[in-house]
């Protein structure tokens, strides 16, 4: 196990890199991590942190993949929760009207297409509270379908039952995305409409059903490096981390109560990157939403940081990512190469 980095700090300044131990022993999966623990780690010389992240990350993954997902929102807008950075709450004016689900031949389309460009994963997202059961033939042949195209699957629909969990992954889905968003404190300021334990059992059932985990969070809402620390470090103590764990940049959304946040120093979004990983080194670390406003060198420090997943595509759910000839070119700068399913690690 890890020494705690309390009982060798001075050690650490001399020795860049490690936190004590040798770094064999950092190929053990810790959920017993201290909240003390990930503030040091959080808190190192940049430097160190980066060594530290990539030399965890060379044990578990080949650092020159990375994981490609396509996003489509296939129910958007008009949602009843208040979450201060959605585009697509009701509450907020942001210019984006409710339409209904999409057809499952739509779907599939847009899926295969999203396979040409790439992907190995379709992400299908919905702007609901929770889905409504008459919705589950149309989400679970979604699913059906996605998966004969050979692609891995993705939901989120917000909060299931446990039956719909059951259901889901009776149909093949292979990871369902729930967030916790930000730290226990600050997610009282952010939304108002369900409260982090509700995620907490959704999360729980997810899991139960044996569906992998994706859960991540959102970074530059006006939160500090204490919630952010509080944030990886729920992600760090859950029953089993995550299998996938998406780390977003906000996007602002004008409209929305967030709309006009600061944004955040670009290095705290690579430390908060690289704690991801140094924490949870089996997990895939995606580089999510926020993309299209990061310059090439912003991402390669998230790369080198341990991000290994990102969404490809010109459109997140609503809003932007840059397009497929840009993040083609970058890949070629840096050697990046696409990692396939079977090189992704995943519980089921
Ligand atoms: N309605 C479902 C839910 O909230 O679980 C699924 C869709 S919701 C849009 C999925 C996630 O996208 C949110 O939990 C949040 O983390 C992320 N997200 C939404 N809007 C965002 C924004 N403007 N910037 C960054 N991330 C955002
Ligand atoms: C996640 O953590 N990020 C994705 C996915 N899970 C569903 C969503 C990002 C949404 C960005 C804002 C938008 O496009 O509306
Ligand atoms: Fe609705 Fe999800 Fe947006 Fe919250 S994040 S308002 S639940 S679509």
């Amino acid at each position: 196990m890890l020494e705690s980095a309390d009982t060798n700090s001075d050690d650490t300044a001399k020795c860049p890199g490690l936190l004590g131990g040798s770094d064999d022993l950092l190929e053990q999966v810790r959920n017993d991590w201290s909240r003390e623990e990930i503030e040091k780690v959080f808190m190192l010389p940049f430097n160190d942190l980066l060594f530290k992240a990539q030399t965890v990350h060379r044990i578990w993954f080949d650092p020159n993949k990375v994981q490609m997902s396509t996003l489509l929102s296939i129910k958007t807008g008009g949602c009843p929760e208040d979450c201060g950075y959605c585009s697509q709450s009701v509450k907020f004016d942001t210019g984006i009207g409710a339409s209904a689900l999409m057809s499952v031949k739509d779907v599939l389309e847009t899926a295969r297409q999203a396979k040409e460009g790439g992907a190995s994963r379709f992400c299908m997202g919905a702007a609901w509270r929770n889905p409504k059961d008459r919705d589950m033939g149309a989400i679970c042949s979604m699913i059906e379908g996605v998966k004969s195209l050979g692609m891995e699957s993705c939901m989120t629909l917000g909060m299931l039952t446990k039956s719909q969990a059951e259901k889901l992954k009776s149909a093949g889905l292979d990871y369902y995305n729930h967030n916790i968003d930000t730290s226990r404190r600050y997610y009282k300021k952010i939304i108002s409409t369900r409260t982090m334990d509700d995620r907490i059992e959704t999360l729980d059932k997810v899991r139960e059903a044996g569906l992998n985990v994706c859960c991540g969070g959102i970074v530059g809402m006006g939160e500090s490096r204490e919630d952010r620390i509080d944030m990886l470090h729920t992600f760090a103590t859950m029953p089993s981390h995550p299998q996938s764990v998406p780390i977003n940049m906000l996007v602002r959304v004008e409209g929305t109560p967030l709309g006009e946040s600061n944004s955040i120093d670009p290095f705290d979004f690579v430390r908060t990157i690289a704690v991801a990983r140094i924490t949870m080194p089996k997990s895939v670390v995606r580089l999510s939403a926020g993309r299209e406003k990061m310059n090439e060198e912003f991402q390669a420090l998230c790369f080198l940081a341990g991000a290994n997943s990102i969404f490809i595509g010109e459109q997140l759910l609503t809003t932007p990512n840059p397009e497929l000839s840009k993040d083609k070119s970058l890949f070629g700068r840096l050697g990046i190469e696409p990692m396939s399913s079977h090189e992704c690690p995943s519980e089921i």
